[in-house]
């Protein structure tokens, strides 16, 4: 070969080289982007709790660090905000939907359209009643009759001796979930304990002020209250602050029971404000995007994942409790 076609032989090979190099990062390029441009379309219900406001953090963080775009709106507590938002995602032709449903009833038109549209939807936090679960790809979240069981049980390890105990529960938003089945499981354990009577029940909306609100009335109207049983944190800080304007103690004149485990909980429980804690775990953001990166491929996820919680109460040690973070 003279030195002429050598070098251009040289050339040829660099070019294709280069050509192949090129491909093949393109087409890494490619795999990423695809991985990168997933959108997702999320639907929170709003900012009512600490417990909600680390949920949203939760759900932010885990879409940055997942490079999953995030469309994330704010319902401020409405329903029809929520629908709405979900008819922008779907007109928008985001890859996946996930939403918090506000109340269980009344989603099925909307989710029909989006399963018109292609989209595949995954419901987190809180459930629905629907008339075809195919609407849906599937649930992670809280087991909320799991968690009314666990204050039963604490009650029960409580009172012992078969003495009438009066209940009052503040439970939360009507027609949630998440008030539905705290409520349900609750029940369902003290069934067989007729000792303990439910007295009173009202919708404190998951909301500190209508807890506060809320007690300062219960105070006045029932009588010989033993216990309290409050389906959020938020509510049960309320709580607290109305029985101790009427020098009542809270933890020891009125047994409280509640649900969340925020550290301000726990701090309560630590000082004897309050007998016990069930933990409901927001922290679910991983989870949801690699269910919504699944989704997107087009992969099956399973129906129904239920996140892990623990319970405290004054009956545990409270020494290590790793700090909570809402
Ligand atoms: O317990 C409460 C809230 O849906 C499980 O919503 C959630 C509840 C949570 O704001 O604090």
């Amino acid at each position: 070969m003279n030195i002429k076609r050598k070098l251009s032989f040289i050339f040829v090979l660099c070019l294709t080289l280069i050509s192949l190099l090129s491909g093949c990062s393109r087409e890494n390029e490619n795999t990423r982007d695809s991985e990168e441009k997933i959108i997702l379309g999320f639907s929170q219900i709003g900012a009512e709790s600490a417990w909600r406001k680390c949920n949203s953090l939760s759900i932010q963080e885990a879409a940055q660090e997942s490079s999953i775009q995030l469309l994330f709106a704010n319902a401020e507590q409405k329903q029809e905000n929520q629908i709405k938002a979900l008819r922008s995602f779907i007109v928008y032709q985001v890859d996946v939907i996930a939403f918090v449903p506000i109340v269980a009833d009344g989603w099925d038109n909307i989710l029909r359209e989006a399963r018109d549209a292609g989209i595949p939807v995954l419901i987190t936090d809180r459930k629905i009643n629907t008339a075809d679960e195919n609407l849906y790809a599937g649930f992670i979240g809280t087991d909320s009759e799991q968690e009314g069981r666990e204050g039963a049980e604490f009650l029960i390890k409580k009172f012992p001796d078969g003495e009438p105990v009066r209940i009052v529960e503040i439970s939360g938003t009507e027609g949630s979930s998440p008030a539905v089945g705290r409520a349900a499981g609750f029940r369902e354990v003290l069934a067989d304990h007729p000792e303990f009577s439910i007295v009173y029940s009202a919708s404190g909306d998951f909301l500190r002020s209508k807890g506060y609100e809320l007690m300062k009335k219960v105070l006045k109207e029932v009588e010989d209250i033993d216990v309290i049983f409050s389906h959020n944190d938020g509510m049960t800080l309320g709580i607290i602050d109305a029985m101790k304007e009427q020098g009542i103690r809270p933890g020891k004149d009125i047994v409280i029971v509640t649900v969340d485990a925020e550290q301000a909980a726990i701090d309560a429980l630590k000082r004897g404000e309050v007998n016990c804690v069930i933990e409901c775990n927001p922290k679910t953001g991983p989870a949801i995007m690699e269910l919504a990166r699944k989704l997107a491929r087009g992969e099956a996820i399973s129906r129904l994942q239920h996140v892990d919680e623990e319970v405290f109460s004054e009956y545990d040690d409270l020494s290590d409790i790793p700090p909570r973070g809402y």
